[in-house]
């Protein structure tokens, strides 16, 4: 058995931002024009009129001030109201492959690695571009890196749930050496005409080395243990798939083709679900909260860590302790915690234990306990 350890991450950021303010500005235009071409239903009482999104609102609410996409051009135009890619030809490189390759290539920098040590990719994400062929052996072919590569998709949680099955694989032997890749184009299913939602993601790529840890070339992050669970839930859902050409509407912009979400519910039911799975994993290793030097948690709202933060550690943590990212880059699925992960660890001591921790649709929680290895 070998032990792994995590020597390397990077992050993708898009160039492109959208503040509250541009956002908000261009959804209460989308729903002016709605009120407008729906005026006489709403005065017949037949429709009620679209609400106007407030800045102050989302910021109460998420703690989210801006986040980062791919294009914006589309997403704020009201007669659009979602992103406006370039077409690509099969030939091209996809859009998902290009931003995991700029993240797996900082992670590689940092490992002190190159294509050559690598004998796995994964590419765990919210949602793939394509059904197949595997965006994991585009981006493997792309690096130039032998063994094997494959997709997974556990939303929220794909990160950690990838880490898991990469760090077991390095545990058994399998491979020496794996790299995570999280390309998040949250914005390509966000439903940006949704008031209720329409602020809640961004897009982002990250990616994670993880190989022995006799093999680490500089200081580097222990995996000690990993901990997954999931549990079936309605709350966050989305019907898109490949058998939406078999349905009576047929190819409809229908809304549960996009990201739907039941946001209170998620908040009370995830919250104590995440506490009680970071106790027992700490608990399973003989641990209790204070043992934590730092956690960095999934980014979905503010107060929902606050509160898992503060169920955990007994008191409430300071932001050095839990670092937030979510104010920049919204939620962006399964990269928020690999992002604060990889702005707000390098300070850490030998020997400081620290946790990463996602969670998500399905419902799915995932976490991975680490040590500091100078
Ligand atoms: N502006 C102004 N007012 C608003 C707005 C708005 N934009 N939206 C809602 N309101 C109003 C409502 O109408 C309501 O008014 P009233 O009280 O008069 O009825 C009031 O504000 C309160 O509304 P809510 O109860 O909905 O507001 P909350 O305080 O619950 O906040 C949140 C909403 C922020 C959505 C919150 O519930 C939340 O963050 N919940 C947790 C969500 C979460 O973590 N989801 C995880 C999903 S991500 C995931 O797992 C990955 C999925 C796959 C990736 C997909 C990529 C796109």
């Amino acid at each position: 058995m070998y032990t792994p350890a995590i020597t390397g991450t990077g992050v993708f950021t898009p160039e492109e931002v959208i503040t509250n303010a541009e956002l908000v500005e261009a959804f209460n235009a989308y729903a002016d024009r709605m009120n407008a071409a729906n005026a006489e239903a709403i005065d017949a009482g037949e429709m009620e009129p679209m609400q106007h999104s407030s800045d102050a609102f989302i910021v109460k609410a998420s703690g989210i001030e801006r986040r980062h996409v791919m294009n914006k051009s589309g997403i704020l135009d009201p007669a659009v109201m979602h992103p406006l890619l370039r077409q690509r030809s099969d030939d091209e490189p996809g859009i998902m492959a290009e931003m995991a390759l700029d993240a797996a290539k900082k992670a590689l920098a940092q490992a002190g690695r190159g294509p050559e040590d690598i004998d796995l990719v994964i590419c765990a994400a919210s949602n793939m571009e394509r059904a197949y062929p595997a965006v994991a052996i585009e981006i493997q072919s792309l690096l130039g890196i032998q063994g094997f590569a494959f997709d997974m998709n556990v939303a929220c949680s794909s990160a950690t749930f990838g880490i898991q099955a990469a760090a077991d694989m390095i545990r058994s032997g399998s491979v020496r050496a794996a790299l995570v890749v999280n390309p998040e184009i949250c914005s390509g299913h966000l439903e940006w005409r949704d008031r209720d939602c329409h602020f809640i993601f961004g897009d982002v790529a990250t990616a994670t080395v993880i190989e022995r840890i006799e093999e680490a070339q500089g200081p580097h992050f222990e995996i000690l243990s990993t901990r997954c669970a999931t549990q079936f839930s309605n709350n966050i859902r989305n019907n898109n798939g490949f058998l939406r050409r078999s349905r009576p509407d047929g190819m409809a912009d229908r809304r549960d083709m996009q990201f739907m979400q039941n946001g209170r519910k998620v908040f009370k039911e995830v919250v104590p679900m995440v506490s009680c799975h970071i106790a027992d994993h700490l608990a399973a290793e003989g641990l209790e909260g204070q043992a934590l030097s730092r956690m960095w948690l999934h980014q979905a709202n503010k107060t929902m860590n606050d509160l898992i933060g503060k169920k955990v550690l007994g008191r409430a943590p300071t932001p050095e302790e839990q670092p937030n990212i979510l104010q920049e880059y919204a939620n962006t699925s399964s990269a928020g915690s690999i992002i604060a992960f990889s702005q707000n660890s390098d300070d850490l001591a030998e020997g400081d234990l620290a946790l990463i921790c996602s969670f998500g649709a399905g419902y799915s929680v995932g976490s991975v306990l680490l040590r500091r290895r100078l």
